[in-house]
């Protein structure tokens, strides 16, 4: 398959066949292998505060995956897969049964024109404990195409600049 992409998958709302977050993102993961896509690696799931207004915490995490598809049809895929699982646009931040994220990909930045507006690298990916934390997990070496700072350095950064953050990973 021709691309690599890393995908961060979030959760704060229980889903009423699959249940509670992680298990969606259980699922959501599967849902995703079923499709034009290989799952290279998963990281480990974490329960992180939210960020924002959303109120639940969150679980987290993030995958590598190669794909034929390019950005776009990707992002229709995740899209999809959103919105089999009952995902429907809402309030900005609401509470979401899955949101899953185009982070990185192997082609470097990409910016699409139509509606949808994709951008990769993810616009705040960068900043985020909650995305570069699971991601650090299975791959710490991959850069930012720009920056060309690693994950983890990344998150070194984050976490060295917001001690006590409140977006911290949860006990
Ligand atoms: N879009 C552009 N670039 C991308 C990309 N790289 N990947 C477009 C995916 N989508 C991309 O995103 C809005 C639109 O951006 C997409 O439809 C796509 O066309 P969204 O994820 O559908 O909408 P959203 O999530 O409601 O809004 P937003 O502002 O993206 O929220 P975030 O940034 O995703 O943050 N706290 C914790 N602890 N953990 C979380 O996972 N998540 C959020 C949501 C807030 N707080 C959180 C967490
Ligand atoms: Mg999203």
């Amino acid at each position: 398959m021709r691309y690599h992409f890393a995908i961060a998958l979030g959760s704060n709302r229980r889903h009423g066949r699959h249940g509670a977050p992680r298990h969606v993102i259980h699922a959501a993961l599967t849902a995703l292998g079923s499709e034009d896509v290989s799952v290279l690696a998963i990281s480990p799931i974490l329960t992180t505060a939210p960020l924002g207004p959303a109120g639940r915490s969150f679980a987290n995490a993030a995958a590598l995956i190669a794909t034929d598809l390019e950005p776009d049809a990707l992002l229709t895929l995740l899209k999809r897969i959103e919105h089999d699982f009952g995902r429907r646009r809402g309030r900005r931040w609401g509470p979401r049964v899955i949101d899953l994220d185009i982070i990185l990909w192997s082609g470097g930045r990409w910016t699409s024109s139509g509606p949808g507006r994709l951008t990769i690298p993810h616009r705040s990916y960068a900043e985020r404990d909650f995305v570069l934390r699971p991601l650090a997990a299975i791959a710490p070496h991959w850069r930012h195409p720009a920056g060309h700072r690693t994950v983890r350095h990344l998150l070194a950064r984050v976490t060295r600049r917001s001690p006590v953050d409140r977006n911290r990973v949860a006990p």
